[in-house]
C-alpha cells in the first residue's frame, strides 16, 4: 500500500517536472530520481525476507537471537530411567524425547500428534486476517505443519517397523537362549561321557597293568622251572626238552621220588623222548628173581636190566603216560606195540603192599596186543604169588609179570633164544610170535602222552 501510493506521488511529480523544466535537466533529474526509487525497492524487498524469515524462526546469519540453541541430546539419563533424551530448548521450552529401552508403544502418541496436526491445520485456514503478512505466515506455517506431518508419518512407519524387528529380535534372543540351554546340556552330557569314558580306560589300564604283572610274574616262574626242568628233568622227555637228542644214561627226578635215579633215553624211536624201563637183548642178566628184586630193579641201564615197579610207579602215578614195546624175533624182524595209557600202581595208597597193579589201555601197532588182557592184574613174582590162577604163574612160566592165568605176554621169561620145545617160559609176545618162540630183543619205554602217535 505504502509502495504502491509513492509509485503514484512519483508518477504525479514525474509529470509536473516534464512540464515545467528544459529537456536537458529534465533527462538528468530522471536518472538521479530512478536511481532513488531502485535503492528504495531493493531495501524493502530486503527488508520483508528477512522479517519472514524471522517469524518462520530461521537462523539468520547477520541477526544474533538469544533465545534459540542447538538440540542437547543425552543418552541413558539416569533420573528419567529414558535410553535416550532430545532436549531442544525454544524460547526456554525444553522438547524431551524418551525412548524407552523396552521399545514402547508409540502408536497413541502419534494419534494424539495427528490430531493435534488436524486441529492446528483447521485454526490456521479459519484465521481469516487481512494483513497480507499474516496470511503468508500462516500460508507457510500450513506448509510447515504438512511437511511435519510426512516427518512424523515416516516416524511412525520406522517405530512400527522398530517394534516389529525388535519381535523377531526377540525370538532370535530366545532360539539363542534355548540353543545355549541345549549347548551346555550337550557340553555337560559330554563331560559326563568323557569322564565315564576316562574312567573306563583308568580301569582297564590298571587291569592291564595287573594282567602284565602277572603274566611277568608267570614267565619268571616258568623260566625258573624251565631252569630246574634242564637242572632236574622229571624224565627223558625233560631231557629232550631241554635240546638233548643223544640215546644214553641220564639222571632223572620225578616229581614223587626227588632223589632221582639213572634211566636209559630213547631219544631216536618214534620222536624220542622215552624213558626205558625193561630191555632184553642178550640173556647176559638173570630175570627170574624175586619180590624185592623187582621192586628195586637190577641190571644195568646200558643193556639188560628192569628199573624197578617203584620207580615205574613214581614215573606214572600221576598218569597221562604211554607206553611203547619195541621188539624184534632172531630174524632181526622188528615189531612194535603202543598203548596210549599206562601205568603202575596209579590208584594205590600203598603201591607195593597194593602189588603194583597195571593199568593199559589204547592199543596201536605192528606186533598186535598181548597186554590189555593183563591190564588190572597185580605184579606176581616167584615168591610173591598174586595172579588169578591155582598157581604161581611167575614160577610156573620163570618169569615175573602181572599175570591173570597165566599170561598172553612174558617179556621177563627164560632168554631161549628163538623158537623152544618148552611152552611159554620164554621172551614171548604171544600175538607176534606166538607162545613158544623166545623174543631177541625187547624194550619197553614211557613217556608222557601228549605227544601226537606218529
Ligand atoms: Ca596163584
Amino acid at each position: 500500500m505504502m509502495l504502491n501510493d509513492r509509485w503514484t506521488i512519483m508518477n504525479n511529480s514525474s509529470s509536473e517536472l516534464d512540464s515545467k523544466r528544459p529537456n536537458t535537466h529534465k533527462r538528468c533529474c530522471s536518472v538521479l530520481l530512478w536511481s532513488v526509487v531502485t535503492l528504495v525497492v531493493i531495501a524493502a524487498v530486503v527488508t520483508a525476507t528477512a522479517t519472514i524469515l524471522y517469524l518462520n524462526q530461521y537462523p539468520l546469519p547477520f541477526i544474533s537471537r538469544g533465545g534459540v540453541s542447538s538440540p542437547v541430546i543425552s543418552t541413558n539419563p539416569k533420573d528419567s530411567g529414558a535410553l535416550v533424551t532430545v532436549s531442544r530448548v525454544v524460547d526456554g521450552e525444553p522438547i524431551s524425547i524418551f525412548l524407552d529401552p523396552n521399545c514402547p508403544d508409540f502408536s497413541e502418541h502419534f494419534v494424539r500428534w495427528e490430531a493435534l496436526q488436524s486441529s492446528l491445520l483447521r485454526t490456521l485456514s479459519n484465521h481469516n486476517t487481512d494483513d497480507w503478512q499474516e496470511r503468508g505466515l500462516v500460508q507457510k506455517l500450513a506448509e510447515e505443519l504438512k511437511v511435519l506431518a510426512g516427518h512424523a508419518h515416516n516416524l511412525r512407519l520406522e517405530a512400527d517397523s522398530l517394534k516389529r524387528g525388535q519381535g523377531v529380535l526377540d525370538q532370535r534372543l530366545d532360539g539363542l537362549q534355548s540353543e545355549q540351554s541345549r549347548i551346555i546340556q550337550v557340553l555337560s552330557d559330554s563331560h559326563s561321557g568323557v569322564v565315564k569314558l576316562a574312567a573306563g580306560f583308568s580301569d582297564s589300564l590298571l587291569s592291564l597293568q595287573r594282567e602284565t604283572e602277572s603274566l611277568r610274574r608267570l614267565k619268571s616262574e616258568l623260566s625258573r622251572e624251565s631252569t630246574l626242568t634242564a637242572l632236574r628233568p622229571r624224565d627223558c622227555s625233560d631231557i629232550q626238552a631241554s635240546g638233548v637228542s643223544q640215546d644214553g644214561v641220564y639222571s632223572v627226578f620225578p616229581t614223587h621220588d626227588p632223589d632221582g635215579f639213572m634211566v636209559y633215553c630213547d631219544m631216536s624211536t618214534d620222536g624220542g623222548g622215552w624213558t626205558v624201563f625193561q630191555r632184553r637183548e642178550d640173556g647176559s642178566v638173570n630175570f627170574f628173581r624175586g619180590w624185592d628184586a623187582y621192586r628195586d630193579g637190577f641190571g644195568t641201564t646200558t643193556g639188560e636190566h628192569w628199573l624197578g615197579l617203584q620207580r615205574i610207579y613214581s614215573l606214572t602215578r600221576s598218569g597221562g603216560v604211554e607206553l611203547r614195546i619195541d621188539m624184534s624175533d632172531f630174524d632181526n624182524a622188528t615189531a612194535f606195540a603202543h598203548y596210549s595209557d599206562f601205568s603202575v600202581g596209579r590208584d594205590s595208597v600203598n603201591p607195593e603192599e597194593d602189588g603194583y597193579p597195571l593199568v593199559v589201555d589204547g592199543y596201536s601197532g605192528t606186533a598186535g596186543d598181548s597186554l590189555l588182557k593183563h591190564s588190572g592184574m597185580r605184579f606176581t613174582t616167584k615168591d610173591r604169588d598174586q595172579d588169578q590162577s591155582e598157581n604161581n604163574c611167575a614160577a610156573y612160566y620163570q618169569g615175573a609179570w602181572w599175570y591173570r592165568n597165566c599170561h598172553t605176554s612174558n617179556l621177563n621169561g627164560q632168554y631161549l633164544r628163538g623158537g623152544h620145545a618148552s611152552y611159554a617160559d620164554g621172551v614171548e609176545w604171544s600175538s607176534w610170535t606166538g607162545w613158544q618162540y623166545s623174543l631177541q630183543f625187547t624194550e619197553m619205554k614211557i613217556r608222557p602222552s601228549t605227544k601226537p602217535m606218529s
